[in-house]
């Protein structure tokens, strides 16, 4: 017989690309390319092993891994809902994970920042998945940095703004944190799914969880991009804005969330933003059940990724706000 080779991953050309077995292969997301040189890419996929600065269940170390096996499914083929296959489009890059030595967690958050802050001086975009929500703090001081302040669309049950102190690492305070660094663009910024308080609110626009659930998915996109207009705009998705139900899997579980699909629709809805990068935080392995929760995240990439491909075979390129019309 022909030897056939798979792994994807490790294989992957823009003439041969093959469809692999979903429960065999090299994980990487989606099976695109692993390479440590990104340059010139639309998007470098990053994964954070963290969960250092969880204040309950730890193993969102383990979501890099998670999120890629469960991507796996996703190989290879036109996606729904653009029924797309965004690699044909997108140059996107499969970075591999950011190093975090275990043993010096104070150190995590500057590694990242210098990974995302020379990743985004190479291609246009970062994804990142896995780790706690303390992660998101030095990805937006990467963009900061080089771009400028982004504006925050926040799917969460946690609004994230607690109050911290010096030298002290915790994923319920790093909204508080990057509005305080001028990293983000509040007035076009906007948290959604929110169920826990705060007493010292920082003055967020926040569509509550109750709420945003009682409104169909186009008055919430609706509300969403009034408040972020034209802004670059950055997706930070905690999974655990999704009903446990949904996303068991997950550190600081709140129950009397969203479903899957009003989540994943109300994304697709805003396509026309001009999204500038994502995070997807909080899946939890550990906590997982028949891997849901894994899925739940890997889908939200795959939406992600195909608004980019959809801008980017309409318009040619992944940035502006442009409205992408696949209906
Ligand atoms: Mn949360």
């Amino acid at each position: 017989m022909t030897e056939i080779l798979i792994d994807n991953a490790i294989t992957d050309t823009e003439t041969a690309r093959l469809a692999e077995p979903a429960f065999s292969g090299a994980l990487s997301f989606m099976r695109t390319r692993y390479n440590k040189d990104v340059t010139g890419a639309d998007v470098a996929i990053l994964g954070l092993p963290f969960d250092g600065a969880s204040s309950n269940r730890p193993g969102a170390r383990f979501a890099p891994r998670s999120i890629r096996e469960a991507s796996a499914s996703f190989d290879c083929e036109p996606q729904y809902p653009s029924m797309l296959d965004p690699f044909r489009t997108l140059n996107a890059i499969d970075f591999g994970d950011c190093f975090i030595d275990f043993s010096r967690q104070l150190e995590a958050q500057p590694q990242i920042y210098s990974t995302v802050l020379s990743l985004l001086k190479r291609c246009a975009q970062v994804i990142s998945i896995g780790g706690d929500h303390s992660v998101t703090l030095p990805i937006l001081q990467a963009y900061a940095e080089l771009r400028g302040p982004v504006a925050i669309v926040q799917f969460d049950a946690h609004p994230d703004v607690w109050g911290d102190s010096p030298n002290r690492v915790s994923h319920g305070t790093w909204m508080r944190q990057a509005i305080k660094k001028q990293c983000v663009r509040k007035d076009n910024s906007i948290q959604v799914g929110i169920r826990t308080y705060v007493a010292d609110d920082i003055g967020m626009e926040v569509i509550l969880a109750y709420d945003a659930i009682d409104l169909s998915v186009v008055e919430l996109a609706d509300r969403i991009r009034s408040r972020v207009g034209t802004a670059p705009v950055y997706l930070t998705f905690d999974i655990d804005v999704l009903d446990p139900a949904y996303a068991p899997g997950t550190g600081t579980p709140v129950a009397g969330g969203f479903r899957t699909d009003h989540a994943l629709r109300t994304l697709w809805e805003l396509r026309d933003l001009d999204w500038c990068g994502m995070d997807l935080v909080e899946v939890c392995p550990p906590y997982d059940l028949g891997g849901t929760t894994a899925l739940a995240g890997a889908t939200v990439v795959q939406h992600y990724l195909q608004i980019l491909a959809a801008k980017k075979s309409t318009f040619g390129h992944v940035t502006g706000q442009q409205f992408v019309g696949l209906d």
